[in-house]
């Protein structure tokens, strides 16, 4: 895909539904008792996986766009899977099912791509052997292939190293089934998605600052799920936004849950032109809609509590920071090595391959701005999907054409990325 320089950025658009409401309103409605009907659901490939997976284990899901119903017949009425669950790109999908499956007496092998055969998962298969889940996999539980054959759990108190929604959930979803009550605490707040949503199908968790307990035995009623705008999504027009010249546009409809919005206070603290205007809380998540307008950017530092709130943003981000005057530094960041790829590398290669000053440290970036993109180069998304939007933003403010590669990959979370990128430049 070659992307030209835009003039202007103009337009409103409504963000596809956030992928971590989404997965998780498919795998709590297939373990509840009744029908659970999703609205706003995001049809991206990393969601489609987990509804796949379910299918495989008998439950009856319907999927249409973005409306999903799901007949749960509860956790017990799950079937031993006549073929491997691939879980695609997804570590999501991957990582919360074997907190479930940890619970279930049959056996399942579990494979993903090129890219989830790389990512750890002795984070979760640890926790999940010690509740007393039996798991094997390569070099020892850490990677892909993993076979599982669970039930006869018992609770457990964990201390995750940590910050991760993916090893909270998967442990939560485990205790759920465990005798006696679970705790799990975190060096900081994760996303909190799992805890509002089992609230929503009637289970009952006891949370504090850092932790959360679980109490086993307990199951899930059926309920109806609206899904906001994914923020992650947004964050990369919220930053089209401020660096493209002469633009406004307006967000509709995007999730504004505390635990996710580390990026509105980044684009606020470096001086952008941003306006909120909270609207609901429909489903137990608040959300609301968002303008940006072109902006003047201040380097900051983003550091400690901070980083779990806005992980999944920091590619763009970073190219947020190449127009800001003076230096931006990201620390605290390490986890960003191990996603879909090491995104402190693929960052600073592929924006330094556009004319950025932008340095790698151990667990971050430091990024000098002002910069002029020159463009002009061949780069890629490596299969990253956050890595490929970032890069078509880039190449919105560049000097010369950019040639980028693997754009496939946004179909993971925002399948129609490019086409609101055109849209948007389009309504000038
Ligand atoms: O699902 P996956 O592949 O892990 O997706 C990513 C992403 O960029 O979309 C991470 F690569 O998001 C994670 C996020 O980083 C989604 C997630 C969730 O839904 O629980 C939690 C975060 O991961 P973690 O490891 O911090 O729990």
């Amino acid at each position: 895909m070659k992307i030209h320089k835009n003039a202007t950025m103009n337009g409103e658009i409504h963000i596809p539904g956030d992928k971590s409401i989404s997965h998780r309103s498919v795998m709590f409605g297939a373990i509840a008792d009744g029908t659970t009907v999703v609205k706003n659901f995001l049809p991206g490939a990393d969601c489609l996986s987990t509804i796949d997976c379910f299918r495989k284990m008998g439950v009856d899901i319907e999927q249409k766009g973005t409306d999903v119903v799901i007949h749960g017949k509860g956790l017990k009425e799950l079937k031993e899977p006549s073929d491997i669950l691939d879980v695609g790109n997804s570590g999501t999908t991957i990582r919360l099912m074997m907190g479930i499956l940890a619970g279930c007496e049959f056996h399942s092998t579990l494979i993903g791509d090129e890219s989830i055969a790389k990512r750890p998962m002795k984070r979760v298969t640890g926790p999940l052997k010690q509740l007393g889940a039996k798991i094997d996999g390569r070099a020892n539980g850490e990677y892909t292939p993993l076979s599982i054959r669970g039930g006869n759990l018992k609770a457990i108190t964990y201390q995750s190293p940590v910050a991760s929604a993916q090893i909270k959930s998967a442990v939560l979803l485990a205790g759920l089934q465990a005798e006696g009550t679970t705790t799990l605490t975190e060096p900081h707040k994760s996303r909190d998605h799992t805890e509002r949503m089992l609230s929503m199908f009637g289970v009952s968790l006891h949370e504090d600052a850092q932790s959360v307990s679980i109490e086993g035995g307990q199951t899930l009623k059926a309920t109806d799920i609206f899904v906001p705008g994914d923020i992650s999504s947004a964050a990369f027009f919220l930053v089209a936004g401020s660096i493209v010249p002469n633009s406004r546009i307006v967000l509709k409809n995007v999730g504004l849950n505390k635990t996710r919005t580390g990026i509105i206070d980044v684009l606020k603290q470096m001086g952008a032109n941003l306006e909120i205007n909270e609207v609901d809380a429909k489903g137990g998540e608040p959300y609301g809609d968002l303008t940006i307008s072109t902006s003047s950017l201040k380097g900051i530092e983003i550091s400690g509590d901070m980083i779990s709130r806005l992980i999944d943003e920091i590619p763009i981000i970073a190219l947020l920071a190449t127009q800001a005057e003076g230096t931006t530094i990201i620390k605290d960041a390490a986890e960003l090595k191990v996603k879909e790829t090491n995104r402190i590398d693929t960052v600073v290669s592929e924006l330094k391959k556009l004319g950025a000053n932008i340095e790698a440290t151990d667990d971050g970036m430091k990024i000098h701005g002002k910069t002029t993109l020159k463009g002009g180069a061949v780069v890629s998304s490596y299969g990253d999907h956050r890595i490929g939007m970032m890069l078509g933003i880039a190449a919105c403010i560049t000097e010369r054409a950019v040639q980028i590669e693997d754009t496939d990959a946004v179909r993971v979370s925002y399948p129609n990325f490019f086409e609101h990128i055109e849209f948007l430049t389009k309504t000038v």
